[in-house]
């Protein structure tokens, strides 16, 4: 038994010990446990977690805040008996810079038509395409938040015209922004590059699907829109995205999300193609350097400061 809390760390898909031992060498005045045993479940004061077990939260009668592996938090969200206790999500530059890195790079392969060079190459094909500049063509980011203020930011540098949109009404943002249905229609007939960077909460459930596609502009100068997602694939109806692709309503799209994951084998998306398509790597967790903000958050928290990066349970993200 230690002074200060201890942790448990219940991360399904990984081995825990990956997070645990380098939260050890920051926290090396507590326990920290990834194994749910009696002693840990009565122990635990925070739990790091990933999808969890349903239920399994409610079992710690000591705990007093529940962290995130991810930037995402449906996965915790989703627990019908979640306690009511904060939850912290992963703001870190570490995983912001992978999803920059990732939305840079598929916003650029569509714009640079790298499909249809792949496809030249393949038939030992020597033909340029046409190429409108970067400042001809406007990248839509559904859900203009942490991540996606920052691939816009990334964008915009490259020369892109980025347009945002997000749930509520600001004043002051740094690019054009609409915010909720009544900004949708335009920020959709704007876009030429939607990239949806949304959490899967009740109101996103589905939204990017074929009444959506529809709205997207079709005589930009990519000759037909594109449609990449890296949010959630619960944000996503995948049969409507892989019909679009199939008529060339969409002229192409990238997916990193899918509505279910691992994407099942009889998916008629995976020889789609007009579809890139990644298995949720856009922006991976570094244990490293998240346990560095978990261990982080842990030491505020025990220091008297606020937590930060808390999650609206009311709003679902
Ligand atoms: P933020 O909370 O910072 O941003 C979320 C954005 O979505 C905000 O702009 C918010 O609007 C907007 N939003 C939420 N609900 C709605 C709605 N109903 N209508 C319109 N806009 C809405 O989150 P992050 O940017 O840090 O992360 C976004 C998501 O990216 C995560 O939730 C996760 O699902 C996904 N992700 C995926 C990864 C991957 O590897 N594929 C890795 C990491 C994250 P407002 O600004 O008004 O609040
Ligand atoms: C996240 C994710 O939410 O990797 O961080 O999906």
């Amino acid at each position: 038994m230690t002074a200060s809390g201890a942790l448990l760390v219940q991360v399904s898909h990984w081995d825990p010990e990956m997070w645990a031992a380098r939260l050890r060498e920051t926290l090396a005045d507590r326990d920290i446990f990834t194994e749910l045993t009696h002693q840990s479940r009565k122990a635990a004061r925070y739990a790091l977690v990933w999808k969890p077990d349903p239920g399994m939260l409610a079992t710690l009668p000591e705990l007093e805040v529940i962290f995130s592996l991810g930037a995402g938090v449906d996965h915790i969200l989703c627990d019908s008996s979640l306690p009511d206790r904060p939850i912290v999500r992963v703001v870190d530059p570490n995983l912001t810079m992978r999803m920059t890195e990732w939305v840079v790079f598929q916003v650029l392969l569509h714009h640079r038509q790298h499909l249809a060079y792949c496809e030249q190459q393949m038939a030992r094909t020597w033909r340029e395409l046409s190429q409108p500049m970067a400042g001809e063509v406007t990248v839509g980011i559904m859900g203009y938040g942490h991540l996606g203020r920052h691939a816009g930011q990334a964008l915009r540098q490259i020369g892109f015209r980025v347009i945002g949109w997000g749930r509520s009404p600001k004043a002051g943002v740094d690019v054009p922004y609409y915010a909720g249905a009544e900004g949708r229609g335009e920020f959709l007939a704007r876009t030429d590059i939607l990239v949806s960077l949304l959490p899967d909460t009740p109101e996103t459930r589905g939204i990017l699907n074929r009444e959506l596609i529809a709205g997207l502009t079709g005589d930009g100068p990519l000759e037909g829109p594109i449609l990449i997602n890296a949010g959630r694939g619960a944000c996503q109806i995948d049969s409507d995205i892989n019909d679009a692709l199939e008529s060339g309503q969409l002229r192409a799209a990238t997916l990193d999300v899918f509505e279910t994951e691992p994407l099942p084998a009889e998916s008629p998306l995976w020889e789609r193609p007009n579809l890139v398509l990644t298995p949720h790597v856009a922006a991976m967790s570094d244990p490293v350097a998240l346990s560095r903000y978990v261990a982080g958050q842990i030491l505020r928290f025990e220091a008297g400061e606020a937590l930060q990066n808390l999650v609206d349970r009311e709003a679902g993200y």
